[in-house]
């Protein structure tokens, strides 16, 4: 088998998700870069890879795929290396309806509404919009409580090991944290505070670093 490639930037949440999974599985891969923000858009040809115009996109043997769950899914499947999804069907459905509420609820909240307005806005010299964050923190804290209350005593997200829940969650919260309102509200989920400071000590975390870590 080819080494998979990976189309897409450190800085995404939804690239990093697709990482940690190849890095939790051992699998090496390439990173090809695609700015899907670069002035005129993405690279010429990327629609046929990914016609919403997202990152990532992923090809394997000449498979292509898009859409972070589905490309997870598929690296869970094929690859030798640690199951990212829980044999138990309760379980799995737990590490779905994580994923709907972090794609669905939390993202953009946490990344675009908090982070990207807060951190972002701030830093290109811009007046961040007080009410939009604090709207946002009103439905981070329904996010965030509602992903402590799935996950029980823990120490993950959704069942005994990493699963493909919190790989799409780090990179989410990791954002997040990088607001001061966010960083206070997270460490006011002690139970997500001790999930975010082991995720973050875990060698697929340290081997995808983004470039917000460093900025
Ligand atoms: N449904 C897509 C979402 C991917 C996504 O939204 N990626 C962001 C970067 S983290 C993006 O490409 N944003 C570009 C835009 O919003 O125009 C997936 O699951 O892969």
């Amino acid at each position: 088998m080819t080494e998979p490639v990976v189309f897409g930037a450190a800085y995404s949440v939804y690239v990093r998700a697709v990482r940690l999974a190849l890095a939790e599985k051992g699998v090496p891969y390439r990173l090809e870069e695609v700015d899907i923000f670069a002035e005129g858009g993405p690279p010429p040809g990327y629609l046929e890879r990914h016609p919403f115009a997202r990152i990532p996109a992923f090809e394997h043997d000449g498979f292509r795929l898009h859409e972070a769950t589905a490309i997870s899914l598929y690296i869970d499947e094929v690859f030798e290396g640690p199951p990212l999804m829980p044999t138990n069907a309760r379980a799995r459905a737990r590490v779905h309806q994580l994923l709907g509420i972090l794609d669905n609820y939390a993202y953009r909240t946490l990344v675009w509404d908090v982070f990207v307005e807060r951190v972002r806005v701030a830093q290109s010299g811009g007046t961040p919009d007080e009410a939009k964050i604090a709207a946002a923190l009103v439905r981070a804290r329904t996010c965030l409580a509602a992903v402590e209350s799935l996950m029980g005593e823990g120490p993950w997200l959704a069942g005994e090991r990493v699963s493909l829940a919190d790989l799409r969650a780090f990179p989410m919260f990791a954002l997040f944290r990088k607001a001061p309102e966010g960083a206070r509200l997270l460490d006011s989920y002690p139970g997500l505070a001790r999930w975010f400071e082991a995720m973050a000590a875990r060698p697929s975390v340290l081997a995808t670093p983004s470039p917000v870590d460093e900025a």
